[in-house]
């Protein structure tokens, strides 16, 4: 059924520029796209993999306004980032661009012109919604209200993130502008649009008849928007930032993003090779893009319009996209930190780029939303990576080297249960092409490491450690197909952990293979000279976790911290209540725990007055040592109390916040004690 294809173009969606990449998006997109181009390179497949930031829209500067920079630094920043990072995981993009590029300005505006020629746009003036404090309208994210479908605040003109509805502006309810917050009013401006109703019919017939073996999750949002209805889409906002629309009258006007966008991947291909039309524009490419599953209307529904329009592009063949991954049970989230970020990770964890690689793979949202934790990372490194595949490569490269200095043994004759063995390391092969062609990477990578299970349980079945005082003869054999079983798992693991099988085959001392050579049982011959075995992996402590889950805490405290509204103000006081309020600015002597307490400390302060008691509660929030020689604020004539028999004489003044931390109230410069406050 599936047909042949001559050559491959993979694309990842283009991450927005507005702040770095983290474990969602690696595991939703980044790495199954790397994955599956790995694997096809290492058939020898003609492949390329084109990505590149996304710096248009929105986003990017609503980011540039929060940080006082301009949009541009903004992008700046987060490409270099997010290209840097990318390399680092071994990411093995043919080419990662950027749509502030000239050629993807020049692609993007041929693109509209061509369509806007041929008549293929709908021109419309329409009331869109406009702040008149910030005199500007206000497209997609300017806008916030509640969401009609859920009830959440904050849901965005474009989208709510809580039900992940798709919105238009005009469905929020209570709508506010993010600009001043101003309600904003409604003001007549011209726009194009795509008529998606043109290309219902094709899409109905290209997707729900032509390919009913995409993912059930892409297929069934299709179909519910098909079902739906289409409706003419605008592919132009009124801003400042993106590319201008390259026609007359259109001043202020810019492309929307994601009408530039998904140009992107043609742009990047331009970028990459003057053969890219071949790769765009051929019947024999196959087209993939990797996408997360909230762009599967834009890449199954209106760029696929966008390229019937244009006429002379191919459609993809799939859009494998995966559902979303959460964080320690909570969702992932940018504005509120929740997130591993890459290029943090990278630094925590160095070397360790196939371990998250490796994580992130085998906890893939393929068919549901799914859960990272940083204890099941531990676990997935300590119990397999290191105990089933690292254990076994050490096994068998240490015992090479032990007993025949290096040098692969000639394998002899085989037992029934070589034969058994052999037989099952071949039948995986066929699994693991299969499970990566139909893009289930999470089965796929069990198959890989299948390779080390069996390897593993070959060696603990033999035994050649005991063997060598028997029958050194057949410990030969033994260890020549662990060798072969090592050389194969440095094939059967490259596409998912790169590192780890480039460092494996440093240390068989041999070139890469080709995957035509997986299942081989002869891939070292003998008599080849095996490298220095080192450890693949080690074992990660509970310490490094801990730590991980402690920054974790620490975020989830602020930001409860940040949702806490603050109690309500107090009933009316006069001026005279007021100044029946003696407060003064003091300093702190002496500190000491009152004996027998948990709570109370001994202050002996100089209020500038004189020099007194006060017993504070305050044990459990600072040490007597920090509060030597602080200034405070103190209410000196508060009636006197006692506490355990000591007389306390005045209140010193503080604040608690949302975590129920202490904090005291200070002069901002050095005070002389006793001077007064109102
Ligand atoms: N930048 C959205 C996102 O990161 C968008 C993808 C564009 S792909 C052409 O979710
Ligand atoms: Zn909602």
């Amino acid at each position: 059924m599936s047909k042949d294809f001559k050559r491959y173009l993979i694309t990842s969606a283009l991450p927005y520029a507005n702040g770095p990449v983290h474990i969602g998006h690696l595991a939703g997109v980044y790495i199954p796209s790397d994955i599956y181009t790995r694997y096809l390179r290492l058939r020898g497949r003609d492949v390329i993999s084109v990505c590149g930031s996304d710096e248009h829209g929105v986003p990017i500067t609503i980011k540039a306004k929060k940080e006082g920079i301009t949009p541009q630094q903004v992008v700046d920043r987060y490409h270099a980032i997010i290209k840097e990072s990318f390399e680092k995981l071994g990411i093995s993009f043919d080419i990662y661009s950027r749509t502030s590029s000239p050629v993807h300005a020049e692609t993007a505006s041929a693109f509209f012109r061509k369509l806007y020629d041929e008549g293929k746009f709908v021109e419309q003036t329409t009331e869109q919604f406009y702040d008149e404090e910030a005199k500007s309208f206000l497209a997609d994210r300017y806008i916030v209200g509640t969401c009609p479908k859920c009830g959440a605040e904050g849901a965005y003109g474009d989208q709510c993130e809580v039900c992940g509805s798709t919105l238009s502006p005009d469905e929020l309810v209570n709508p506010r502008s993010t600009l001043s917050g101003a309600t904003p009013v409604k003001r007549e401006t011209k726009h194009w649009y795509l008529p998606l109703d043109q290309y219902e019919q094709m899409l109905r017939e290209w997707i729900l008849e032509g390919h009913k073996e995409w993912k059930s999750n892409v297929y069934g949002q299709c179909k519910s928007w098909l079902d739906g209805g289409l409706m003419p889409r605008a592919v132009s906002r009124d801003l400042d930032w993106g590319i201008p629309v390259p026609v007359e009258g259109a001043e202020g006007k810019v492309l929307y993003v994601w009408f530039d966008a998904p140009i992107g991947y043609i742009s990047a291909t331009k970028e990459l090779t003057p053969d890219w039309e071949k790769y765009w524009k051929s019947e024999d490419t196959k087209l993939v893009h990797f996408i997360g599953k909230d762009n599967i209307v834009f890449h199954c529904i209106v760029f696929p319009s966008m390229l019937k329009a244009h006429g002379e592009y191919i459609l993809p063949e799939n859009v494998p996209s995966n559902e979303f991954l959460n964080l320690e049970g909570n969702k992932i989230s940018t504005s509120k930190n929740w997130a591993v970020w890459l290029h943090e990770y990278l630094v925590d964890f160095p070397g360790k780029e196939d371990v998250l690689r490796y994580a992130l793979c085998a906890t893939a949202p393929e068919t549901k939303d799914n859960d990272f934790t940083w204890k099941d990372y531990q676990a997935r490194n300590n119990n397999e990576l290191v105990a089933v595949l690292g254990n076994f490569v050490n096994r068998a490269l240490v015992l090479t080297k032990k007993y025949y200095d290096g040098e692969v043994p000639a394998c002899g004759e085989l037992t029934d249960y070589d034969r058994d063995t052999i037989a099952e390391l071949s039948s995986i092969k066929a699994s693991l092409e299969s499970n990566i062609e139909n893009y289930r990477f999470r089965e796929a990578l069990k198959d890989a490491m299948n390779f080390a299970r069996i390897g593993n349980k070959y060696l603990a079945d033999s035994e050649p450690w005991k063997l060598i005082k028997t029958d050194a003869e057949r410990v030969k054999t033994i260890l020549n197909i662990a060798l072969q079983i090592t050389a194969n798992i440095a094939i059967a693991i490259e596409p998912f952990m790169p590192f780890s099988a480039a460092k494996i085959l440093n240390m068989l001392a041999c070139e890469k293979f080709g995957w035509e050579q997986l299942g081989a049982m002869n891939l070292l011959a003998a008599g080849h000279h095996i490298g220095e075995p080192s450890l693949l992996f080690e074992k990660i402590e509970d310490d490094v976790i801990q730590k991980q889950l402690d920054r974790l805490e620490e975020i989830a405290k602020q930001n409860k911290a940040a949702e806490v509204k603050a109690e309500p103000q107090k009933a009316e006081c006069s001026f005279d209540d007021f100044q029946k309020m003696d407060i003064r600015v003091s300093t702190i002597l002496e500190a000491e725990k009152l004996p027998k307490t948990k709570k109370l400390l001994k202050l002996t302060i100089d209020t500038g007055i004189d020099k007194r008691t006060i017993v504070s509660g305050i044990a459990e929030h600072f040490s007597p040592e920090e509060l030597v020689g602080k200034q405070v604020l103190v209410l000196v004539n508060l009636a006197p109390r006692d506490f355990k028999g000591i007389t306390s004489q005045g209140m010193i003044l503080m604040a608690e916040d949302a975590t129920g931390a202490l904090r005291l109230l200070q002069p901002n410069e050095k005070t002389n004690a006793g001077a007064m406050v109102g």
